[in-house]
């Protein structure tokens, strides 16, 4: 199980990631009934993190966890090798929040993310499958355990120049991650358009909200709605900051994933963001194809993006991918070679890999990249 450490630096580290220094306090406790309902839940004691809990059929368990750091990210995760859990998120006159029941295409447990309320409170209840009204409409049993861990956004770093864009240091050394994201090698299946690393978005497990997400990378409220697929539901991101000079051409390679096949109005989707925030690929993206390899029923297959740098200053590159609707049906993104290309650069360099120069503010421009030796049908 992941766990979260509040975050204090810096460029190397990913939140969702153990590489922080401090961890919250914590301990565990084990679950005592009766706690079948929000009127009769369980009140743990402060710091608690972990509740060792016993369902049965038709039973559920009710909890608030209190004294959280108001305003800071939490994760609720429920794990059971007993039985197919659900989760569920009240306010504090037992209203559904959200419930969750599978975290994952490839996972029955339950995971819930968000921000801690002004009163520190967090109100958990803990049900079986497709119990979504939190009734007791279910017919699982055994053990589980229900953790909550929070954590805070970090601060900015500014690296000197874009470094560790290929992910060769296999980590994110240099950049900063929120949700749930990995390194992975030709063995996903979809190969590293650079060397012998890339990383992986997704929107399984631990992943936000896209309000959370747009903090995560300065950008304004709702950008990620305004791009026209729908409701940004959960999804993840990584950031790295920067310093670039007029002229400077930024490229990278992407290649959107996703196991959704009906839109509307699921149109889980991945975008960049760096003077602004742009779409990469929805699931209708024209190239989309079968995916043969990886974990995924679909991909676009590898793309070639470029931004020319308008001025001299400080960037900040977010690359996102999001579920749309709800956070049901994953969608994941790979990215590797991402370069800062200084001017004046080797012209045969730049026609090698068929850019062209952006004027100023341009957005930004997909190119598509041939992968010699791996031809996909289309759909
Ligand atoms: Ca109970
Ligand atoms: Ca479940
Ligand atoms: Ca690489
Ligand atoms: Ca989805």
């Amino acid at each position: 199980m992941k766990r979260f450490f509040l975050l204090s630096i810096s460029t190397a580290c990913s939140i969702s990631l153990s590489c922080l220094a401090k961890a919250q306090p914590s301990f565990a406790v084990a679950e005592s009934e009766s706690n079948n309902s929000f009127a009769t839940r369980e009140f743990l004691p402060s710091d608690t993190s972990t509740v060792d809990g016993q369902l049965s059929s038709e039973d559920l368990d009710f909890f608030t966890f209190s004294g959280l750091d108001a305003g800071s990210l939490f994760t609720a995760e429920i794990t059971s090798d007993a039985f197919n859990p659900l989760l569920g998120l009240l306010d504090d006159s037992g209203s559904i929040l959200a419930i969750n029941d599978d975290k994952a295409d490839d996972s029955v447990l339950s995971l819930i993310t968000g921000t801690v309320p002004t009163n520190g409170n967090l109100n958990l209840a803990v049900s079986g499958l497709k119990d979504n009204s939190l009734t007791g409409d279910h017919f699982e049993s055994g053990s589980y355990s229900l953790s909550l861990n929070t954590f805070t956004l970090p601060e900015p770093s500014i690296n000197p120049t874009l470094i560790n864009g290929g992910f060769e240091t296999n980590d994110f050394t240099g950049w900063t991650t929120l949700g749930s994201t990995s390194i992975e090698t030709a063995a996903f299946g979809s190969s590293p358009t650079e060397g012998t690393f890339e990383a992986l978005l997704s929107t399984a497990n631990i992943t936000f909200a896209d309000s959370i997400l747009e903090a995560f990378l300065g950008l304004e409220a709702g950008s990620l709605n305004n791009l026209g697929n729908g409701i940004s539901a959960q999804g993840s991101a990584i950031r790295q900051t920067f310093m670039a000079e007029a002229g400077d051409i930024l490229t990278f390679d992407w290649n959107f994933l996703t196991n959704e096949v009906l839109v509307p109005p699921f149109n889980d989707f991945s975008f960049v963001s760096i003077s602004s925030v742009s779409e990469l690929a929805d699931i209708t993206f024209p190239s989309t194809v079968i995916s043969q390899t990886t974990q995924f029923f679909q991909e676009t297959d590898f793309q070639t993006v470029s931004f020319t740098i308008p001025t001299t200053g400080t960037y900040t590159l977010g690359l996102g991918v999001t579920d749309t609707v709800d956070n049901s049906i994953d969608s994941g993104l790979l990215i590797d070679n991402v370069k800062l290309h200084s001017v004046p650069e080797p012209t045969s360099v730049l026609s090698v890999l068929g850019f062209g120069a952006l004027g100023a503010g341009s957005v930004l421009k997909r190119k598509q990249r041939q992968k010699a030796g791996q031809v996909k049908s289309s759909r």
